[in-house]
């Protein structure tokens, strides 16, 4: 009975997870499903530690001090349920399950209330940061009761990442609210996961640089404005070589894998009617690039213009740059826009600015600019988007020659920028006063009396007697067409 915290699920993020909340002074104890994986952690990489194990659940439980926490490290999903059920009939009131998997908010949501209704307590976490982030710092994004963080909150603000003496981890928000920021934060890190390729495949199809010399303009960019950890991780890529003596990213198929958060963010996007076209482009580029041998069959039948690239490329490098950061900048403001978004939606009081604050270490799209984010909201907390914030309008300002050189370059030359360029659009969209959606309402009207509404000769919404818009329809299938008012 004196353990702080137990743990279950000794994958390797459960695993380091242990290991660093052991370091950081508390005694855990664990468990997993495959009971030899405890016995194989407890002889291994946690032998001479303060770290206990169980062949059970209830001698699990039982090595724990009340009120009870456990934090499962399983797989998204039905393992979490099927634990949770395991657990429950040996827990009482005020002891706390926290799951610290990449879970659907949804499901938190649901076993939020579930638990509650038993008295229990959860806590759902987004914890970021991979393999070594768990073991030396991850970024966490609790969400639950506050009551129920209070209880972890001296563990986690210990175990996670420290920015400037700042622990990445904060109270985020109820029920599914933190794996709810953690969801768009892959979102967004399948977005600058995607820019960061696009520009690499300018440098290498349209400028014709090589490993080494692309290793030289990301740790330059690394020192710059884009410094992060993924930007970072590319120099680094390109430093290493295969046995045939190929660059590593040369031999490695160009087929992308996913786990399902970018697609969640999405399809939240489209739930909440937030428009996160470049979000969902970064799914869809791994989507298509998941289909190989269709498009090596393609490629065999399918022309596109063949042209070589006679610009500067000095001045095309600082170009590329440029739009790599703009459209960054657009991803994350549909990112942030979303969290608006959900925040209102779901009541969770979301803090836009100590979020971005929390991402500055241990998680994956950690970097320096996120600083800049939490200015933003200091500046303006109800800025409706990252693109109206002075800061973020010069930086696009004058970024915007070079990225649209950099889309046209590209397109002109069919190298595909999907990410680039919705970005560009979306930031097109965005600034618009007048979209051609009138066209769309008026076709809506004509084929499925949908109606519309109008703006008179000054250009002001038609209202009715209470100031809301008066609804019209066309009898486009009578003669004369005539406008009637729909009440
Ligand atoms: P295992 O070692 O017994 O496979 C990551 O996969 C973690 O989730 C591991 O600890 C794994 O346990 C656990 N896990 C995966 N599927 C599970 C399931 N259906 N039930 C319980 N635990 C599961």
């Amino acid at each position: 009975m004196s353990a702080d915290i137990g743990l279950i699920g000794l994958a390797v993020m459960g695993e380091n997870l242990a290991l660093n909340m052991e370091s950081k002074g508390f005694e855990v104890a664990v468990f997993n499903r495959t009971i030899s994986r405890v016995d194989a952690f407890l002889s291994g990489s946690a032998k001479g530690k303060n770290i206990t194990g169980a062949h059970s659940i209830p001698d699990f439980l039982s090595q724990l001090k009340s009120p009870k926490k456990i934090i499962l490290m399983v797989k998204a999903g039905e393992p979490v349920d099927a634990f949770i059920e395991l657990l429950v009939p040996h827990l009482s009131k005020g002891d706390l399950i926290i799951d610290g998997g990449n879970s659907n908010f949804n499901d938190t949501t649901r076993r939020h209330e579930e638990l509650s209704n038993q008295e229990i307590l959860y806590i759902g976490t987004g914890i970021s940061g991979g393999e070594e982030g768990a073991l030396k710092g991850p970024a966490m994004m609790p969400g639950g009761s506050p009551e129920a963080y209070e209880l972890v909150e001296p563990i986690f603000t210990k175990i996670a990442a420290q920015v400037e003496g700042t622990p990445c981890c904060s109270y985020i928000g109820p029920n599914g609210a933190g794996h709810y920021v953690k969801m768009v934060h892959n979102g967004i890190e399948y977005c600058d996961m995607q820019l960061i390729c696009e520009a690499y495949s300018l440098m290498k199809s349209v400028l014709g640089l090589d490993a080494e010399e692309m290793q030289k303009v990301f740790n330059e960019w690394n020192q710059g404005e884009l410094n992060s950890y993924l930007i970072e991780i590319t120099a680094d890529i390109f430093t290493q070589f295969d046995d045939g003596g190929s660059p590593f990213v040369d031999v490695v198929l160009d087929q992308a894998g996913q786990k399902g958060t970018g697609k969640w963010t999405s399809i939240s996007a489209l739930d909440l009617g937030i428009s996160a076209p470049t979000i969902a482009e970064a799914v869809f580029a791994r989507c298509i690039s998941a289909i190989k041998s269709e498009r090596v069959d393609a490629a065999e039948v399918i022309k596109g213009p063949i042209g070589t690239f006679d610009g500067d490329r000095e001045e095309t490098l600082k170009a590329i740059h440029d739009a790599l950061y703009a459209a960054k900048i657009c991803s994350y403001a549909q990112g942030f826009a979303l969290m608006r978004e959900a925040s209102t939606e779901y009541d969770w009081d979301l803090d836009l600015g100590n979020i971005a604050l929390g991402w500055r270490g241990g998680c994956i799209i950690r970097a320096k600019f996120l600083h800049r984010i939490a200015d933003a909201f200091d500046r303006n907390p109800d800025l409706p988007n990252l693109l109206l914030d002075s800061y973020f309008r010069d930086v696009i300002e004058t970024a915007q020659p070079h990225w649209r050189n950099v889309i046209s370059t590209a397109t002109q030359l069919g190298v595909p920028v999907p990410a680039f360029s919705s970005a560009l659009a979306y930031f097109d969209s965005y600034r618009s006063s007048r979209l051609s959606a009138n066209l769309i309402q008026a076709m809506r009207d004509y084929f499925g009396a949908h109606t519309y509404n109008k703006l008179d000769n000054d250009g002001n919404i038609i209202v009715d007697k209470d100031g809301e818009p008066k609804v019209f329809h066309t009898e486009w299938m009578l003669e004369n067409r005539p406008e009637i008012t729909v009440e």
